[in-house]
C-alpha cells in the first residue's frame, strides 16, 4: 500500500463506513478541497467506494454551518426525490456521519473531513464533448434549482458574504492592484483596462435584487461542469455534487456559471486564446435543458437576463483569478506559474465572445417556448 493510501485509509477510520479498506486515490479536480476516492470490501467481496473530502478552512472559515447547510439541502432533495421518484434515491450525496454522528469529524492529523458516497457508474467532464452533455448538465442544475425552490433561502447560512457581489470582488481587485504586493500588475495591464471598461455592467444584477425585481433563492453558487455525475453510458446527468456554495443567492449566477463553463470547447486556463469561443450550439443546448426545468417558477426578467448573466460571471470569475495572480496564487490551487493570469486571460476571451454573440443569445432567449 503506498503512504497515500495508508493517510486514506487512517482517514476512512473517523467515519462509519462498512467494510475492508482496499485502495484509495486522490481526485484532482477542484481548485478548493482536498478529495480522496476510498473503497472499501465487505464480506461478500462487494466493493462501496466514498468520497472523503478535506474541507478548505482557509476559504470556509466556518466549516460547521456549510455542514449545516448541505444536511439541510440533502435532507430535503432526498426527501422530495423519494416521495416523487423513489428510484433516484441512491443518486443522491448521501453524508456518512463520524462515529459520534456528526457529519463531519477532525481528521487523525488534523484538518475537519467529511464523508460522501461516490456516485457510480459516472464520470464528470471538464469539457463538453457534445449538445447533449450540455443540454443534460443544464437540466441537471436546473433541476437542482426546482428541488430547492420550496426552501426559504434564510433557512441557509451565508457561508461565503458576498460570494457573487460582482462590484464587491472588482473592489477587491482594486485594493489588491494598489498593493500589488507580487509586484504582478504591470503583467496584467491589459486585462486590468478590459475590466475596467466594463465596470458599468457589475452591479446590474444586485440593482435588480436591491430594488425588489429579482428574488433571492437557494442557489448552488459552483455550477461547474464538472460538478455534475453524467452517466458513462446514456450521457445523461444524475447528480450535481459540490454543494459547498450553496446558500442564498441569484439563479441568474448559477444561469451564468453553466455558459461560462459548458460553452467553450476547451479548457478555463487554455493559453491559446483564439481557441477560446461562446459556442452557439451550446448556448442553446444549456438554455433548453435548463429552461425546462425551471420556466414555470423563473419570472420573464430572470429569462431575459439570462445572456446577461453569462458575461457577468464570467467577467467576475475573471477577476477573481486576477485576484489572486495578483495576491500571489493563495486561494486557487495552481499547477504552474501564472496559472491564475492564464485562468483570468481565457475568461476575458470568453466574455469577448459572449459580447459577440449577446443579441443572437438573446434573440434565442425570447424566442424559446416550452414544448
Ligand atoms: C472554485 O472548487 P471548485 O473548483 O469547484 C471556486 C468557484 C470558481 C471555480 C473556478 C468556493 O470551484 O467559485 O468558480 O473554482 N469555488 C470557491 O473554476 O471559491
Ligand atoms: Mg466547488
Amino acid at each position: 500500500m503506498t503512504d497515500l493510501a495508508r493517510r486514506i485509509a487512517k482517514i476512512g477510520t473517523c467515519f462509519a463506513i462498512e467494510g475492508r479498506f482496499v485502495d484509495g486515490r486522490e481526485i484532482e479536480s477542484g481548485y478548493i478541497n482536498t478529495t480522496y476516492l476510498a473503497s472499501y470490501q465487505d464480506e461478500k467481496g462487494e466493493v462501496s467506494r466514498y468520497i472523503l473530502q478535506r474541507i478548505n478552512e482557509h476559504v470556509f472559515t466556518d466549516p460547521q454551518a456549510v455542514m449545516q447547510n448541505i444536511e439541510r439541502v440533502t435532507e430535503h432533495i432526498r426527501e422530495k426525490i423519494y416521495r416523487e421518484d423513489p428510484q433516484f434515491s441512491g443518486q443522491v450525496l448521501k453524508l456518512y456521519p463520524g462515529h459520534d454522528g456528526a457529519s463531519c469529524v477532525t481528521g487523525p492529523a488534523g484538518g475537519i473531513w467529511r464523508c460522501y458516497n461516490f456516485i457510480e457508474g459516472c464520470r464528470t467532464y471538464d469539457v463538453v464533448e457534445n449538445t447533449r452533455q450540455a443540454y443534460e448538465a443544464a437540466k441537471a442544475f436546473g433541476a437542482f434549482q426546482e428541488l430547492v425552490s420550496d426552501l426559504p433561502a434564510e433557512h441557509l447560512a451565508v457561508t461565503i458574504p458576498d460570494f457573487h457581489d460582482t462590484p464587491a470582488r472588482y473592489r477587491r481587485l482594486r485594493e489588491v492592484l494598489e498593493k500589488d504586493s507580487h509586484a504582478r500588475a504591470a503583467a496584467a495591464k491589459e486585462e486590468l483596462e478590459f475590466i475596467e471598461e466594463r465596470a458599468d455592467l457589475m452591479g446590474l444584477l444586485l440593482a435588480h435584487l436591491k430594488a425588489g425585481r429579482l428574488k433571492e433563492r437557494v442557489t448552488h453558487n459552483d455550477t461547474k461542469l464538472n460538478n455534475v455525475m453524467i452517466d458513462q453510458e446514456t450521457d445523461q446527468a444524475v447528480c450535481v455534487i459540490d454543494l459547498d456554495t450553496v446558500m442564498p443567492g441569484l439563479g441568474l449566477y448559477d444561469f451564468g456559471d453553466l455558459v461560462r463553463c459548458a460553452t467553450s470547447p476547451v479548457g478555463e486556463d487554455e493559453r491559446e486564446l483564439s481557441l477560446v469561443e461562446m459556442r452557439m450550439s451550446m448556448f442553446e443546448a444549456i438554455v433548453q435543458g435548463y429552461l425546462e426545468a425551471t420556466h414555470d417558477f423563473l419570472s420573464p426578467l430572470e429569462i431575459e437576463l439570462l445572456p446577461f448573466s453569462a458575461k457577468l460571471i464570467t467577467l467576475e470569475t475573471a477577476m477573481r483569478f486576477l485576484t489572486d495572480y495578483l495576491e500571489g496564487d493563495v486561494y486557487f490551487k495552481t499547477q504552474r506559474e501564472g496559472h491564475n493570469l492564464d485562468r483570468c486571460r481565457a475568461q476575458l476571451a470568453l466574455v469577448k465572445s459572449i459580447e459577440e454573440q449577446e443579441e443572437e443569445m438573446l434573440a434565442f432567449v425570447k424566442n424559446w417556448h416550452p414544448a
